[in-house]
């Protein structure tokens, strides 16, 4: 049985402890929040007896093989380094780091001590896009040459995360970040980044509309579209649109999950909706779904000896692209990626 402990007892971690009960083989054993209403009001809906104030005396206490981070950016870098040294495996909650430097930082913590890094970055993991992304590496359409991987919504992300309406940076670091690495799962790695951005909503600080085109190492070119103030119906939060052309076809994932492939004058299309989880709810469950996917995919890992495939090494290009846009939007120009 491998123990873990999580930290940070807000809105989104309540979806990990669901897909924590889920996962076999591992048992949450100790909670810690240093708000204590949070962490009583999450310690009797789970069921767990360790509970923390202070992650000091979680770690002192230790008896756990990893530690969840389920805080919000501003406390990643003290707690993943609190791990490094407790010799415990991470898995972190997305964007990683405040900056690149940072990020690396805690890359090497925790690399010098052999555990593993995960960085919860659950969008790549989501079935519909899962679907497409095998279906483009297993050559379906041929050798690809243009993306467009597209979030367009209007809802109200701020009522349950008042947090996003009050920093300077807001879509692309808090969305843009997992529609980027949705990018870097389809097309590799990044030589460039352009990047514009717009603040629409009035009643928030940061920008809520981010459109960048990313030219990719192998000659594809992707369009990444990100924004919160597009009002459509039916709404489609919180669902990653994909389109595709390769030299032998095309795909396109569309609204209400559908997936079709294009090839040889005919279009086959499949209905790829995720399953709605026990614990799941609606427009939410494609998230709750990857959460529990990336959640099971990080035991594997750790029982296999495997690296994960969002390892903390390489989040360091997802968030060196967050880091590139901000700075092309600032600049008005083209950042390569090599430069940061
Ligand atoms: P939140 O503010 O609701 O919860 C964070 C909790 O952490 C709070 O209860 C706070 O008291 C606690 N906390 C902060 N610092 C702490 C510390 N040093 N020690 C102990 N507890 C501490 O935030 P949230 O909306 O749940 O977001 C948490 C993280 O999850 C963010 O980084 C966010 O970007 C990410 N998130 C990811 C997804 C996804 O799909 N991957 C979706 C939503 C949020
Ligand atoms: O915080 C964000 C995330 O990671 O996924 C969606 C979200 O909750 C709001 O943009």
């Amino acid at each position: 049985m491998l123990k873990g402990a999580l930290i940070g007892c807000g809105f989104f971690a309540q979806n990990q402890m669901h897909a924590w009960a889920g996962i076999e083989g591992v048992e949450i054993v100790a909670l810690c929040d240093r708000d204590p209403e949070r962490l009583a009001q999450t310690a009797r809906d789970f069921g767990i007896a360790r509970c923390y104030t202070d992650a000091a005396d979680l770690f002192e206490d230790a008896g756990f093989d990893f530690v969840d981070i389920a805080t919000t950016v501003p406390t990643h870098k003290s707690l993943v380094e609190m791990a490094a040294r407790a010799q415990v495996h991470v898995i972190c909650q997305k964007p990683f780091a405040l900056t690149l430097a940072d990020a690396r930082d805690m890359v090497s913590a925790v690399q010098a001590t052999g555990k593993t890094l995960m960085i919860h970055e659950n969008f790549r993991w989501q079935s519909a896009v899962r679907r497409t992304i095998d279906c483009l590496r297993a050559g379906t359409i041929g050798t690809p040459f243009f993306g467009r991987i597209s979030f367009r919504s209007g809802y109200d992300v701020y009522a349950g995360q008042p947090y996003l309406a009050e920093g300077e940076r807001f879509i692309i670091e808090d969305l843009g970040i997992h529609i980027l690495d949705i990018a870097r799962a389809l097309f590799g790695p990044v030589a460039q980044i352009t990047a514009t951005t717009a603040r629409i909503n009035p009643a928030i600080k940061g920008e809520d509309v981010a459109t960048m085109m990313l030219a990719h190492h192998n000659g594809v070119t992707s369009v990444v579209d990100c924004s919160y103030a597009t009002r459509r119906t039916p709404e489609t939060f919180p669902q990653t649109l994909l389109e595709i052309d390769g030299t032998a076809g095309s795909l396109r994932l569309d609204a209400g999950y559908r997936l079709s492939v294009h090839k040889e004058g005919a279009a086959t299309s499949y209905d790829v909706a995720p399953p709605l989880l026990d614990w799941a709810s609606q427009p939410w469950h494609n998230i709750h779904e990857s959460v529990a996917l990336i959640q099971r995919d990080f035991i594997d890992c750790l029982l296999d000896g495997r690296t994960p495939e969002t390892s903390g090494a390489d989040n360091l290009e997802t968030f060196a692209l967050v880091e590139a846009a901000y700075r092309s939007a600032a600049q008005g120009r083209t950042i390569d990626l090599a430069t940061l």
